[in-house]
Formats: C-alpha cells, structure tokens, sequence
C-alpha cells in the first residue's frame, strides 16, 4: 500500500518542487480544507443536528437562505479571517465583499465562495458542496469590489468540497488537479488522485431537461442529437444525468467525463444564465481545463471573461473538450 500523502504534505512538496505555492497560499488552503471538514460535519448530522430547513431570510441571489447555507458562510467566514493570509473575502450568500477587520492583519490573496452549492438538495440527502476560488489582490491600499473583478484566467487557486458519500477535495493550483478523500479516523484528508484527465468524448450530458421549451436553438440541437442516438447525427446513444448539484455534476464529469449544461435560456431573456460568474463557472472552469477539459458560456472561453459585477452570471457549457467544442461551434457557427 502506497503512503498515505495527506494534504498538507501535498501542498508542502507543490510548494518546494515548484514554488507553485507561496506558504501564505498554502496556509489559506489548508483552513479552507479545514472548514470544508467542519462543514461536512454539520452537513452529516443532518436531522439530527439544528441543521436542516430554511430561514426567514433571502441571500443576494433573492434565494431563500437554508440554515446550512449560513452555517457554512459562517464558518468559512470565522476560518479564514484571522490567519493574515486574506485581505476581503466573498460569498455567495454576502451582498458586498467581507473585509478582514482591522484586528487581524490583512493578506494579498482574495477568497472567493459559494459556502454551500445545491443547497436545495439538503433536505433529501443528496450530495451538496462548497465551492471556492482565490485571487491576488492588486497591488495598492485597501481593498475593494473592484479588486475582486478579474477575469477567472487570474485565479491562483481554486477547488471544491463535495458532500457525498465520501467527504472529497478537489484542488488545482495551476499544475493539474488532485482529489483528496476525507479519512474520518485520522480526521486528515488524503491524496487519492493526482493528474485528473477528463476524457475528450463522452456520452454522456448533463442539463435540467425541463426547461426545454425555453433553450435556445444551438442547444436544442445538440441535445436533438444526443438523444436521436446511434441511429441520429452522432452515431451512438446517449446517458444523461441531472443532479442539480453542479459541485456533483463536475465532479462525475472530473471522474468520467461528461458534459455539463447550464445555458441561457428565453425565461428570463435579460440573465445571461443561472449560474455566477465569480464563485461558481470560473473555478470549475479552471478546474475542468486542468484536468483537459474546456468551458465556455457558449461563445467564448469563461475563464477570459471580464466580470463587471461580483455577483453576475454566466452561461456554463463546461466538460469533455470535443463536446464542449461541438456546442461551442453549434452557436458561433451554426
Ligand atoms: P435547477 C444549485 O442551486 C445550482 O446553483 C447548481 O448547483 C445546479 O447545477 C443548478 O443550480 C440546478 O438548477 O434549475 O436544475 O434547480
């Protein structure tokens, strides 16, 4: 049996092999990693813990806030605001940006999150997740909105927890991506892939396939097609999967491939898509084109595009590269 690397050793040998990761980073990744433990903790309990249900209140999205979605903000919030490594912070569930208060010294990265993905998931058990993605700060005094507003190309780091029937890691840092797996008896999380390559066909996709009647031609055909099967346009049937958890969609697709789909659609003409920008497409964006993969909002590459607002949304073609490709070229040459 190989030895067991748990995650700090990972992110130690990354640091001295490559200097990939300067120590400021690797603290803030190890708390991140430490909070996404304490989550699945409150996760796990369930009913049996306070933990289930909504609140009364709204979060910025006009999304009723679940009493999992707080907890997580909060913890995230609490983990990471005292270590010196951060300057602000933003959430998913947070109008404005969280600037590390004046009490602890401020850092040069920018931690981004959604504290918990799916969260419409909790009450019938199925896998949920945390997403997060870390920037730089701009050179210069304070920090503001503005500094959060780089394109997803500039992250230096980024990952989810997912909270499912293991408790698992998923990391890049700009030199492929790895998984750890929760060891609950060591409490410790444990490198169980390293070089996640995502196949560059699938036959399989992903996407809510009740909101049909609303997509828009580039997507109905290449859906028409897969579902035509071997004896359509593509030659061979098709699988599909919906979780509506996009923390366990990716992470089938990082697992076996896939396409994964969230486009624009005529409901609500003026959104670009359902999905954010800042917290959600572009560190699965970056994750997915590690692992050799590819993600556009249909036209172009997500990870190129200029954010103009900390909570915009996008349209998320995300996946096996071939596919991604073919969708791609279906709205910009159809
Ligand atoms: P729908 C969860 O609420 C989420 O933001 C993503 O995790 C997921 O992929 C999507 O929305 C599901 O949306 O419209 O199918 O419920």
């Amino acid at each position: 049996m190989p030895p067991k690397i748990s995650l700090s050793r990972y992110l130690v040998e990354q640091q001295r092999m490559d200097g990939h990761i300067p120590a400021e980073l690797r603290l803030l990744l190890e708390v991140v990693a430490r909070a996404s433990k304490s989550i699945s903790q409150s996760v796990n309990k369930g009913a049996l813990g306070d933990v289930m249900g909504g609140t009364e209140s709204e979060n910025v999205q006009g999304e009723v806030q679940k009493k999992l979605d707080i907890i997580a903000n909060e913890v995230l919030i609490e983990a990471n605001e005292w270590g010196g490594h951060l300057a602000a912070m933003a959430s998913e569930e947070m109008e404005g940006i969280y600037v590390v208060p004046n009490r602890y010294p401020q850092g040069e990265f920018l931690l981004l999150f959604d504290p918990l993905d799916g969260s419409s998931n909790i009450d019938v058990n199925v896998s949920i997740g945390t997403i997060f993605s870390v920037l730089k700060k701009p050179e210069g005094a304070g920090v503001s909105e503005q500094d959060f507003l780089q394109p997803g190309c500039k992250q230096v780091a980024a990952g989810y927890c997912v909270y499912g029937p293991q408790t698992t890691l998923v990391l890049t840092v700009g030199d492929g991506v790895a998984m750890f797996t929760l060891d609950r008896e060591q409490g410790s999380f444990v490198l169980t892939q390293e070089n996640v390559k995502i196949p560059e066909d699938t036959k399989e996709f992903a996407i809510n396939m009740s909101n049909m009647r609303h997509w828009d031609t580039p997507v109905k055909r290449y859906v028409d097609e897969c579902l035509a099967g071997v004896e359509g346009p593509r030659g061979k049937d098709f699988n599909m999967r919906w979780v509506a958890s996009m923390v366990a969609d990716v992470h089938r697709i990082l697992t076996r491939g896939g396409v994964f789909l969230y486009p624009w659609d005529k409901r609500e003409p003026n959104k670009p898509g359902k999905l954010r920008l800042m917290y959600e497409a572009n560190p699965m964006s970056w994750l997915v084109e590690q692992a050799g993969g590819a993600a556009t909002n249909g036209r172009e590459r997500i990870l190129d595009i200029q954010p103009t607002k900390l909570h915009e949304r996008v349209s998320v073609i995300l996946g096996s590269k071939n596919e991604v490709e073919r969708i791609t070229h279906y709205h910009t040459k159809p």
